[in-house]
């Protein structure tokens, strides 16, 4: 698939992609979200990209779903639309790789959401989040409601989506939306730094981790803690188990082989 509207780019175990139309400050129309998924799909299928980073062209991130072409919407193109964004950031948020939203501007919207679904998120001291939808007379709609408030809890959530106030990036620190602030200029090499710190970890273990953490996010402890022994368990039939405590104890560089 050509790409209009994104940059996939691999750099070395990782993949770039950036959401690219500038112009429209990145806003998500419906071929853009399929690119995404396209991409999506390619750094999946692709045993290589051991982490991912998501960034924006530009001085956005993104501004949000496309407020101009969905002004026109029909219900049934409305639906359409929730239904691919819905699937392919859920498809984003349970990819088994890690993802990094290394936000360099706005992220409002849906651009705030694309950020939720990722991994970790880290920010230019530029940045600026937001979920101004009731200012547009409707919801969020992909996913905010949900991950927002188990990102920063329920109450900091409401308010954000209630007031559909923009917080800058040192706000979005103090709350826990983000985990780091850096100056515009140092966000990339940042983010390639936590993604490469993560990519020489154990990818099966690291994946795993991942899953088990989703996973048990949703649910009661106990079923939360099984899934945690059984990704724990199931590390034990890897190779990488076996060269990371091997290296350990013979006080070596390890070299994990992804098996
Ligand atoms: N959509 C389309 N175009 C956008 C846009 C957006 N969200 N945001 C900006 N643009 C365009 C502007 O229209 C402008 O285009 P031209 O006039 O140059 O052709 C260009 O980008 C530059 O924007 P500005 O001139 O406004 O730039 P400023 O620096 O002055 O202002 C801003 C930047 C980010 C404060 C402002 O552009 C702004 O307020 N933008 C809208 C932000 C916003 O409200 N975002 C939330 C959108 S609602 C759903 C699932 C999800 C959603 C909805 C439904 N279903 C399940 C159905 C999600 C909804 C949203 O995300």
């Amino acid at each position: 698939m050509e790409y209009k509207n994104i940059i996939l780019e691999k750099k070395g175990k990782l993949a770039l992609l950036t959401i690219n139309r500038p112009k429209a400050l990145n806003a998500l129309n419906s071929e853009t979200v399929a690119e995404i998924d396209s991409a999506v799909d390619k750094i999946a299928a692709d045993d290589n990209v051991l982490a991912v980073i998501i960034t924006g062209a530009g001085k956005s991130f993104v501004a949000g779903a496309d407020i101009t072409q969905m002004k026109d919407f029909n219900s049934v193109e409305g639906r359409k639309f929730s239904r691919l964004g819905n699937r392919v950031f859920r498809k984003l948020e349970n990819l088994e790789k890690p993802v990094i939203a290394a936000v360099n501007g706005f992220a409002l919207g849906g651009g705030c959401e694309l950020s939720l679904a990722c991994d970790i998120r880290i920010a230019s001291s530029k940045a600026k989040f937001g979920q101004p939808e009731v200012g547009l007379g409707i919801t969020p709609g992909f996913g905010g409601t949900q991950r927002l408030a188990r990102t920063v809890g329920l109450g900091m959530a409401k308010e954000l989506i209630y007031t559909a106030k923009i917080i800058k990036a040192d706000e979005a620190l103090r709350i826990g939306l983000v985990n780091s602030v850096f100056e515009p200029e140092k966000l990339l090499e940042e983010a390639e730094n936590l993604a490469n710190t993560i990519a020489a970890n154990a990818p099966i273990a690291v994946r795993m981790s991942k899953a088990a953490i989703n996973r048990g996010i949703q649910c009661d402890i106990d079923t939360a803690i099984a899934y945690e022994w059984e990704a724990f368990a199931e590390c034990f039939s890897t190779e990488d188990q076996k060269e990371g405590m091997t290296a350990f104890v013979e006080k070596r560089e390890k070299c994990f082989k992804n098996k």
